[in-house]
């Protein structure tokens, strides 16, 4: 209890958060029915047979499809609103004061809703989050890379007003990782650094990528971030230049357990992180379906790995710094 309520107190700062991926079972059956949707017929029909189902995935393509699914049953502008308070008020609980968060666009305007309903809804719960409970916040605008390049050139163009007027702060990647590697994405990637200069970049990979992944993140696509990461560890030169190119890993210790890239929170490399100097962050990622949100994330890596004051000082600190808010801001959080 003692060890929760000194994490519970630090100040936390998320980076690496799927807001469609914050939809807990006990919102997606009223929001289905507020819209009127049909869940496919093989869906659990219950919150509790949800839950069920949501404790084991294979892999990532096993938590996708969930995931996809869930994301149909938000269609107004209110739903999305609705989601990330939600969001934003369960995190508040944990000590959460600062968050860069993921969207999906394309998982919504397939579905005929327009990218600003999306926005406007999420824009709204930020505002709240900070008047209400002084959690400031980023929206990360995701492409899929499942999906034809066209589409995803078509919703960076979509997006063009959204960055140019500093509603969208950076772009990510995500979704199946494998076969659909970060050199597919060069050009989306120089596009949205136009919108505006200001625009940040940051890509998954290396979470079932190897370490040719990250490589060519950072390389093809120019981010200064990385979200997962993990099999950076299999290459040192890499960690090398991780660590002298000060690129944040934005890492989710739940979220790799439930998606079987490791067996055990223990196997994760955060002390090979540490000696070779490469700032992490730790995330809850989607954890409406890996079992716990931002503390929960950090409980399960000090049970692990019983990390000293001055090491959770350090991880605190270059948290705060790989943050993308203004130096102001990183003062207030310190
Ligand atoms: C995701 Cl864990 C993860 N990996 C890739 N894409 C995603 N979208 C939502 N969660
Ligand atoms: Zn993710």
């Amino acid at each position: 209890a003692s060890m929760r309520s000194f994490l519970k107190d630090l100040p936390k700062c998320e980076h690496h958060l799927h807001l469609e991926g914050s939809l807990e079972p006990d919102l997606l059956y009223p929001l289905a029915q507020r819209n009127n949707i049909t869940l496919p017929e093989q869906f659990p029909k219950t919150v509790q047979e949800l839950e069920e189902r949501y404790t084991r995935f294979e892999d990532l393509q096993d938590f996708l499809n969930f995931y996809y699914i869930g994301c149909e049953v938000l269609l107004q502008e209110e739903d999305f609103f609705d989601l990330a308070w939600a969001y934003f008020k369960r995190s508040a609980a944990q000590g959460l004061k600062h968050a860069e968060v993921f969207f999906d666009p394309q998982s919504h305007t397939s579905r005929g809703v327009a990218i600003e309903t999306v926005v406007s809804g999420f824009q709204k719960a930020c505002v709240k989050a900070l008047q209400e409970l002084h959690i400031s916040s980023k929206l990360i605008m995701c492409l899929l890379r499942h999906t034809p390049i066209e589409e995803c050139k078509a919703t960076l163009e979509s997006s063009r007003v959204l960055f140019e007027t500093g509603q969208l702060h950076a772009l990510g990647l995500d979704s199946a990782e494998k076969p659909f590697p970060p050199e597919l994405f060069t050009e989306c990637y120089a596009t949205a650094k136009e919108f505006h200069p200001d625009v940040k970049l940051t890509a998954h990979a290396g979470e079932e990528g190897d370490s040719t992944y990250v490589e060519n993140a950072l390389d093809l696509l120019n981010v200064t971030r990385i979200d997962h990461g993990v099999n950076s560890a299999q290459d040192p030169e890499l960690m090398a230049r991780l660590a002298r190119e000060n690129i944040m890993l934005t890492m989710c210790p739940l979220s790799n357990v439930k998606l079987q890239v490791v067996k055990d929170v223990s196997e994760l490399p955060f002390d090979k992180f540490l000696d070779a100097g490469i700032s992490f962050s730790l995330n809850s990622d989607d954890p409406a379906y890996f079992g716990g949100y931002i503390l929960d994330n950090y409980v399960a890596v000090q049970t692990r790995f019983n990390w000293d004051m001055q090491t959770w000082k350090k991880v605190v600190k270059q948290t705060i710094e790989g943050s993308w808010c203004d130096a102001k801001r990183k003062n207030e959080l310190h």
